[in-house]
């Protein structure tokens, strides 16, 4: 472990080092009034695994997504928007907090249980005279709260003909498409009329892994040819951790349930996934499951006439390499089908995402109203030769963020400063000119998103905003193999250190010369000043959010 005593006589970097904006210090107003005016409603919505890559307000290689463009185009778009720890339940439980999770307690999925006694967004939302709602996926083991109505999916939730949790404990199931449903209730709850201003909160199963798409768009992008990310052959040479993940499309990638090669039970090789994959299509209606059928039954023969049955039983090593061109082909095969399914997703939950926008639009409501759309984390597609996430690698840490902003707020277009999932629960407190209490870590993002009536102080804050942000990811082990690190990121610079079990050390990048992260540079010849610099910055980050890893 690196030694803060040792970091003392090194000088500081010229940036400042805890160049970070505190929030207006703000009181709460009693008369349904925040400083900007009346106080917004806030509409949060937040997917699941959906990565800016796959977005064409981000980037316009892959989908069309209209509606979530729309946001984008009528408000702002955040180009440096990072998440604390990229994994479900501990990055919602960044956003509902406004605290890293070593303050939060939600460090994994794993071995996680949300303690839903402590302050949370939400609950000081409902203090400030909101009312609260939440709808679809929660994945924090503990039942909600702070929530005036909540109605969430088990775990991780299904696609198809989805199970939901009730308020009192009862389960009930939902005919039809996850995406659709969750938007249904969302609108639902709004139909039903509140005198207070309110916060919703939608968060969509979608895009998350096996990817099922809605029937009727089944066939999408299927003419598609995708291109291949650039660093796809990604060798791992200098990143240790990085070579010992099992999150290889290559290796890793299940035929059955990430392809979703299946004939019948009888037919198709049978795994620990492909059980669950008959699970999650056995919800399936008859008349739903021959459309399911009639499109990817024939992709499968096709497949396993191709490639035999036994497929799924090869060692690793030969799944992985792409030496010869059969497994090359067929490692472009399986990226086309990944690509392909993810596509699909992502276009039902752009539709639904447009039905909240016409809801709010249609009912007059749009002007006063925060609209948010964002994603738990982002996603490799590809990249390094992968798909999920939970590396500080750009990809994964980054996660897309959107927001159409209510009257009084009149910045537009695209903001560059770093911010980060953290901050989203003293943005909403701020706007809903509620107090924000001293031991939230995230800063309120208010002062970027006025425009015009940016005052003083938030000119001030802009100028002195945060130069670099904090992660820490726990997870290990468990699956995927992402080994356990923490790491800070400047506008420039990426210091990371790989920790426990069987890895101990240190990456370094920079993103300017390197975007991809290929070439770790710690310990190389010439970056010695750099390097200490960063570590000197990531122990004062560690102080400053109180961290006890260090
Ligand atoms: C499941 C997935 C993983 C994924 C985790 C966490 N496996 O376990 O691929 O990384 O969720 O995702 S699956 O076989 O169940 O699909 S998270 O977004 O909920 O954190
Ligand atoms: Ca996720």
């Amino acid at each position: 472990m690196y030694k803060v005593q040792s970091l003392l006589f090194f000088s500081l970097p010229t940036a400042p080092l805890f160049a970070q904006v505190t929030a207006p210090s703000l009181i709460g107003r009693a008369g349904g009034e925040s400083s900007q005016g009346p106080r917004p409603n806030i509409v949060y919505i937040m997917t699941d695994d959906h990565t800016a890559q796959m977005m064409s307000c981000y980037d316009t290689r892959f989908v069309e997504t209209p509606n979530l463009d729309r946001i984008a185009r009528d408000g702002v778009r955040f180009t440096h928007s990072y998440v604390a720890n990229s994994l479900s339940g501990p990055s919602r439980a960044c956003m509902l907090t406004g605290k890293h999770s070593h303050k939060n307690g939600f460090t994994n999925n794993e071995h996680g249980i949300f303690d839903g006694s402590q302050q949370t967004m939400p609950k000081l939302l409902q203090k400030a005279g909101y009312e609260t709602c939440l709808i679809g996926k929660w994945h924090l083991v503990s039942r909600p709260t702070g929530f005036d109505h909540w109605e969430i999916l088990p775990a991780q939730g299904d696609y198809y003909n989805p199970a939901f949790i009730h308020e009192d404990g009862t389960r009930g199931v939902d005919s039809g498409y996850v995406t659709r449903i969750i938007t249904d209730k969302a609108i639902d709850w709004m139909e039903q009329g509140h005198s207070k201003p309110f916060a919703l909160f939608i968060h969509h199963k979608a895009c998350h892994r096996a990817w099922l798409p809605a029937l009727e768009d089944i066939r999408l992008y299927e003419d598609k040819t995708f291109a291949l990310p650039t660093d796809f052959h990604d060798d791992y040479a200098t990143r240790e951790a990085a070579g010992k993940t099992e999150m290889e499309i290559g290796k890793d990638m299940d035929i059955v349930y990430d392809t979703k090669m299946f004939v019948n039970a009888k037919e198709t090789p049978e795994t620990r996934l492909s059980r669950s994959y008959q699970g999650m299509i056995g919800r399936l209606s008859p008349q739903e499951r021959k459309q399911y059928d009639d499109f990817y039954v024939p992709l499968s023969r096709e497949f396993y006439e191709k490639w035999g049955k036994d497929y799924n039983f090869l060692p690793k090593q030969a799944k992985s390499s792409v030496a010869g061109s059969r497994d090359a082909e067929l490692l472009e095969w399986k990226y086309q089908r990944y690509m392909r399914d993810y596509a699909k997703v992502v276009h039902s939950l752009d539709q639904e995402v447009g039905r909240v926008l016409d809801y709010l639009e249609k009912k007059g409501m749009l002007d006063n109203t925060l609209v948010v759309y964002t994603s738990d984390q982002g996603f490799y597609m590809g990249e390094h030769g992968w798909f999920d996430k939970r590396f500080m690698y750009e990809e994964s840490l980054s996660t897309p963020l959107v927001m159409r902003l209510p009257k009084g707020y009149e910045r537009r277009g695209v903001i560059d400063e770093m911010v980060q999932n953290i901050d989203y629960a003293p943005t909403f407190l701020d706007l809903a000119g509620a107090p924000i209490p001293a031991d939230i870590q995230g800063v309120s993002l208010a002062p970027l998103l006025k425009g015009k009536a940016a005052t003083k102080e938030d000119k001030a804050a802009i100028k002195n905003w945060r130069d670099a942000i904090y992660y820490h990811y726990y997870e290990f082990p468990a699956e995927h193999d992402v080994r356990r690190h923490y790491g800070i990121r400047t506008d420039r610079y990426k210091l990371i250190h790989f920790y426990g079990h069987d890895v101990n050390n240190w990456e370094l990048f920079d993103l300017k010369k390197d975007p991809h992260e290929l070439h770790n540079l710690y310990g190389l010849p010439g970056y010695e000043q750099l390097q200490r610099q960063l570590h000197h910055r990531l122990e004062l980050l560690q102080i400053q959010y109180d961290d006890p890893q260090r």
